[in-house]
């Protein structure tokens, strides 16, 4: 087991901080003592649900802590926004959909989810008011603001995102845990998530390579901002119910991301132009015996590894 590195915790930053000593290494940091407006004190459950109001948000609802998006153990389901936090909020539900203990968890859409963007702004206009944003990209790079508010418990599944993140933990506790893109070998991947659900105590007989990972972890306490680096994996845990609005913005150049991408986490065009050339010469080796397509399989990975691989393994 690789050593675990505790996050850095790094007080006051200011943007210039930010942008000339923080972003550059590409490493998740959490950002305490930024001011995030008013929602820090004004987010309550009652003041959630008035303020909030009845707009429609799809969310998941699971029986279990620890969410699965490969095997899908949720069900999707609709509520008023309000409802939904009420729900959230509590331990125990006099109205649910599958057991009285269920959890929930919204990440939050846009109105039409195949084609729009999540934005508080446009979204919940009662609330986007009292959050101030951390101003630490240009405003043209902004691409999405997500509410993130789940039930105490509620785990949520270890994925990657193409975009950069500030994740604002504006009210309860949530454990994070992050692994680096280096480390995509130890992670066994099924699209842009892993199917590592357990972080904590991963099923090694199944995931053998897991060991070899580094894990960076944190708590976040209400009010700090978690950087997280696109690419980067990460897994949350809400040790209470808790309310997140997350930020995501471009910082390749804008052609380089999928245009019909709502989530951002949809592989840059090259990655997905490349990854179909892929497919092309998995198919052509296949036409040769299997010591050939092994030979030619291995050489092609050589090339790859001698050519494309930028970063030093850790
Ligand atoms: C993200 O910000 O990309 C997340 O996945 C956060 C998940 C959460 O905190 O609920």
């Amino acid at each position: 087991m690789k050593r675990h590195v505790n996050l850095s915790i790094l007080n006051g930053i200011t943007k210039d901080e930010f942008t000339s000593k923080i972003y550059p290494k590409r490493e998740p940091v959490i950002l305490r003592g930024l001011d995030l407006g008013p929602c820090t004190t004004r987010w309550t459950v009652p003041y959630l649900t008035q303020a909030g109001g009845s707009y429609e948000v799809k969310v998941h609802v699971s029986s279990v802590c620890e969410m699965d998006f490969i095997n899908k153990n949720f069900l999707y389901r609709s509520l008023p926004f309000n409802e939904f936090v009420q729900r959230a909020s509590e331990q125990h539900h006099k109205d649910f959909f599958i057991d009285a203990t269920e959890k929930y968890y919204l990440r939050a859409l846009g109105h039409d989810p195949r084609k729009d963007v999540a934005n508080i702004s446009v979204h919940f206009p009662g609330l986007a008011g009292d959050i101030s944003i951390p101003e630490f990209f240009e405003p043209s790079q902004f691409f999405s603001s997500v509410f993130r508010i789940a039930s105490k418990g509620a785990q949520i599944w270890t994925h990657y995102d193409v975009m950069d993140n500030l994740l604002i933990q504006v009210t309860g506790r949530k454990k994070v845990v992050l692994f680096p893109p280096t480390d995509v070998d130890f992670l066994y991947m099924s699209g842009d998530k892993s199917r590592i659900l357990n972080v904590d105590s991963p099923d090694l007989e199944k995931f053998p390579k897991f060991v070899h990972a580094q894990r960076f972890e944190g708590t976040l306490e209400p009010g700090d901002v978690l950087f997280i680096p696109a690419l980067w994996f990460h897994n949350m845990t809400y040790l209470d119910f808790g309310v997140a609005v997350n930020v995501f913005w471009r910082h390749m150049e804008a052609r380089l991301y999928d245009s019909k991408d709502p989530y951002g986490n949809k592989d840059p065009v090259p990655a997905q132009r490349a990854s179909q050339i892929v497919d092309r010469a998995l198919k052509a080796l296949e036409e040769m015996p299997s010591e050939y397509q092994d030979f030619y399989a291995r050489r092609l990975c050589d090339r790859i590894r001698a050519k494309a691989f930028t970063q030093e393994d850790k």
